[in-house]
Parts: C-alpha cells; structure tokens; sequence
C-alpha cells in the first residue's frame, strides 16, 4: 500500500504523535477482537456475564476463569509486526504518545515504554476490597488454555477479600492518571492515530474526536470500516501490521 506523501511530510515534521490502539493491533497476533462475527469474544460470550462488577459478584469463578484463560492466550502471543513499528515509530519521531485499550502486554514486549493502558491489563490484579496488588505465582501455560473453565479467584493477603483483574469493565471509571494522561497527549499531539479499533466504547471513542477539534491530522487504520470515515484525515484500509511497516519504511531515521 502507497502512503499518501502529505501524511508522511506532516509525520515527519510533526513534535508531537499520539496513537490509540485497540484489539484489530493484536488480532495479527492471533487474540481475538471483541466484536468481529463468529471470532469476537463478545460473539461468544455475553459482556453482562464476564465484563462487569456485578458478573463478578454473581459469579466469581466464571469470571475469574475466564480472565485467566485470556491472560494465558496473551502471554501465548508474540508481538507482530504492528506493535514493533510503533516501537519504531517511538524512535523515529520527536515525541510519540501511545495509548491502549488493549489488556495484554505486546506493545511492552515490543519494546515500547510509557504506554497508557486505558482498560488496564491483564497481568495486574488487584484485590476487590482494598485494591492491593496480586502478584501471580509462576503458572505454567497449558498448551491449549480453556476457555469455559471455571477458577476460584485467589485470596488477598492483605485483607482475605477476593482478587479481582485488573481490567476496566463498563460503568467502571478510566484509570485516573491513565485517562488524563490520554487526553492531554491527544489534545497536544499534530497527528493522532486510532488503529485496529471500533471505536465504539466510550470514553476511548472520544479522543479521536478530541484530535480533531484540537486541530490534529487523524489518520485511521483498520480492516474495516467504523463510524469515524467522515472525521478522518486519512482512511488507510487493510492490516495494521502492514500499514505501519510501510509508515516506517517511508520515514527517514529519526532523532533517537
Ligand atoms: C483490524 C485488524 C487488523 C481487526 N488491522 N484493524 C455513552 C453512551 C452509551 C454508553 C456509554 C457512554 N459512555 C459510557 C458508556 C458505557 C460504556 C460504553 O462505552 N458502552 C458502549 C459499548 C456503548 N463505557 C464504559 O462503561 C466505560 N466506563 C465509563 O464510561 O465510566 C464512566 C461511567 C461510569 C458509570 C456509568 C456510566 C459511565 C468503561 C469501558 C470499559 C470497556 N472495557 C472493555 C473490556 C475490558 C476488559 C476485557 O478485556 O475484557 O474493553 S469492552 C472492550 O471494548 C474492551 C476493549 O478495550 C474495548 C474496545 O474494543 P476495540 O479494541 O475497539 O475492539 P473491537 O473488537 O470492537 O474492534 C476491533 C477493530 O479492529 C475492528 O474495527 C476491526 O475492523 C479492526 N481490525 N483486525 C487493523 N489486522
Ligand atoms: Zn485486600
């Protein structure tokens, strides 16, 4: 894929990119997306039932269970070619903010620092009670982690409540820091990126929308198409993992 010139002259040229990625970034690495037909996680199990505070007070074992199997496939996964051209993109320009919404660690195992994890992560419980932080015992990863089985969540030893992951579910509130640190790359930035994502959850949605009003170039990589097409800049269709290696390959060394 050809990458319009102007967008790699205002890339090149620009102090300050930010991206926001979500799940389409680490689908090349073999983690299912939330809401592509048959494959996306919400597809095959109902949010209600394993994304929320109330799912895990009804049924902690399910939910627990659930969230270790994901934890397991993402420390299965390698980084792709998406997460390190970011990584190269961090090097390449004057300044690159990174935000996620994704849970797993691949931008990190990429090699990037300072990323902004918008729904928390996986490898981060804490406990439910007094949110002190659980720290795994080394598991082993079965070959084939289940995906319907259920575990009783491990104990604080703080407080003897139950450990909770570490993600963001809905109606829960953004990390504090996290959030804000989002907006404030976002309102700053000179070009800002949403990549492999729907665009669909809210707060996250909004920062593109912020870009814009704050006068940033947005630029959008996807498979597909999402809502954002007539608030774009640039609209480059096709697999993240592709479109960022061109995006590197076209820009010249950067300062770092
Ligand atoms: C590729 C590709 C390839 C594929 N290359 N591309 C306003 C109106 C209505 C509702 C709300 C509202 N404001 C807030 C809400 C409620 C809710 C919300 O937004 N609901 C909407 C669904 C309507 N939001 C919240 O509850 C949030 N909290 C909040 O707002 O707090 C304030 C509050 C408190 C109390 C009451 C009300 C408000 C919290 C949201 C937390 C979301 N959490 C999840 C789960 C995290 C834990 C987990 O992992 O299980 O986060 S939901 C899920 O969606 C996950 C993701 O991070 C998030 C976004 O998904 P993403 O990344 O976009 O994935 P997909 O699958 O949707 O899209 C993938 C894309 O990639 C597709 O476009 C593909 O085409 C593309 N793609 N392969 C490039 N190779
Ligand atoms: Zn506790």
């Amino acid at each position: 894929m050809e990458i319009p010139k102007r967008l790699i002259e205002a890339l090149r040229t620009a102090s300050h990119v930010t991206i926001l990625t979500g799940a389409g970034l680490s689908a090349e690495s073999g983690l299912a997306t939330f809401r592509a037909k048959s494959t996306g996680l919400w597809e095959n199990f109902n949010p209600m039932d394993v994304a929320t505070l109330f799912a895990f007070e009804q049924d902690p074992a399910l939910v627990w269970g659930w969230y270790e199997w994901r934890r397991m496939k993402a420390m299965q996964a390698l980084p792709n070619d998406g997460h390190l051209a970011i990584t190269a993109l961090q090097r390449k320009l004057k300044h690159l903010s990174l935000v996620t919404q994704n849970v797993d660690d691949l931008h990190e195992r990429a090699g990037s620092h300072f990323v902004r994890h918008l729904h928390g992560t996986l490898q981060h419980p804490r406990c439910a009670s007094c949110s002190r932080p659980h720290a795994f015992s080394g598991t082993s990863i079965p070959d084939e982690p289940e995906a319907g089985r259920r575990l009783e969540p491990p104990q604080c030893i703080n407080c003897g409540s139950r450990i909770r992951p570490g993600v963001v579910w809905f109606g829960e509130s953004l990390p504090n820091r996290e959030w804000e640190a989002a907006q404030r790359s976002t309102r700053q930035c000179n070009v800002f990126f949403c990549i492999g994502t729907s665009a669909l959850v809210e707060p996250a949605a909004s920062l593109v929308h912020f870009a814009r009003d704050a006068g940033a170039l947005t630029v959008q990589i996807n498979t597909g198409s999402t809502g954002l097409e007539d608030r774009l800049s640039y609209d480059l269709r096709g697999p993240a993992g592709l479109i960022l290696h061109e995006i590197v390959r076209s820009l010249p060394d950067g300062p770092h």
